[in-house]
């Protein structure tokens, strides 16, 4: 499947969606958009898709919204920066959070702008050891978007997150695992294939129970302690009928890995 300004593939129960405007370090465009939710669209329908990578062309993932891009005008024809947000950054990040499989987003380089929270709505976030992330908004006097504002003092408490969106930043791959944004870093010369075997990894895991899981990890934020072992309850008694738990407790009892179906 092609498209314009995004690569994707399959393998091994793996869609890698690249997002691909290098000359650009893969600067949102609309058209880009677009292309981002086809791609999301063909991985979601795909049964033998059990895991979706988001990675970057080139020497970045991201550097957020194309600043070179026309706003479209709001209706008395003054500037809206808000439109963008309301049509495409808001829907993906959304999607991205609930995404029904397993999302992980590989920083092969910098996140800027709205691409380090788009990577931020993934499950997982690797990165190569020179990738950064760049709350890069007040540079430019706007205010994080496309979620950071939500994750970031979830992820990392108040002050850590004010300092990355007050002084826009670069910090650096180890560091944000050390704050917990990023959960491996590899080194860059082989980014891509540790990316890849730990796509396949999750990819060959129980695929029902991971978004039992996923489901679970989200109503946590709005949930107290009584109201989320309740939802607990009920996730287990799903993932208890799945086919992969009785798989998972035979080939404990027989001493051999596992073979997931991710039903
Ligand atoms: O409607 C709305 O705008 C609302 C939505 C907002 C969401 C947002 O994401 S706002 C934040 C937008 N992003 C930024 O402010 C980051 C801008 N980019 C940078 O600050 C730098 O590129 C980086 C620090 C990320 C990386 O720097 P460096 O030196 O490694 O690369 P570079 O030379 O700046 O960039 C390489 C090329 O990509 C360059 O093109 P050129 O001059 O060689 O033709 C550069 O202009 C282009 N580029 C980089 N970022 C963007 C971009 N072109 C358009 N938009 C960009 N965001």
């Amino acid at each position: 499947m092609t498209f314009a300004t995004v690569r994707y593939g399959t393998n091994d129960g793996v869609a890698t969606v690249t997002l691909n405007r290098p000359e650009k370090l893969n600067a949102f465009t609309a058209e880009m958009h677009a292309d981002l939710r086809a791609a999301l669209d063909a991985a979601e329908q795909d049964a033998a898709v059990r895991c979706v990578l988001v990675t970057g062309e080139g020497r970045g993932f991201s550097a957020g919204q194309d600043l070179t891009e026309v706003r479209p005008p709001g209706p008395g024809g003054e500037i809206d920066v808000g439109a963008r947000l309301e049509s495409d950054y808001n829907p993906l990040v959304k999607r991205l959070y609930a995404f029904p499989k397993l999302t992980i987003a590989a920083l092969n380089g910098p996140a800027a702008g709205a691409a380090a929270n788009i990577a931020m709505a993934c499950d997982i976030v690797i990165a190569a050891r020179s990738a950064y992330i760049q709350e890069a908004f007040a540079r430019i006097a706007l205010v994080p978007d496309a979620g950071g504002t939500w994750f970031l003092p979830r992820i990392i408490g108040q002050k850590r997150a004010l300092a990355l969106m007050l002084t826009a930043d670069q910090v650096k791959a180890d560091e944000l695992r050390e704050m917990g944004l990023v959960y491996r870093v590899f080194d860059d010369a082989a980014f891509a294939d540790e990316a890849a075997a730990f796509a396949r990894r999750l990819a060959a895991g129980p695929g029902a129970t991971y978004r039992l899981i996923k489901e679970a990890a989200r109503a946590s934020v709005d949930n107290d302690l009584g109201a989320q072992l309740d939802f607990e309850r009920d996730q287990q008694r799903k993932a208890g009928k799945t086919r992969d738990f009785l798989e998972g407790v035979m080939a404990f009892k027989e001493k051999r890995p596992p073979k997931f179906e991710g039903r």
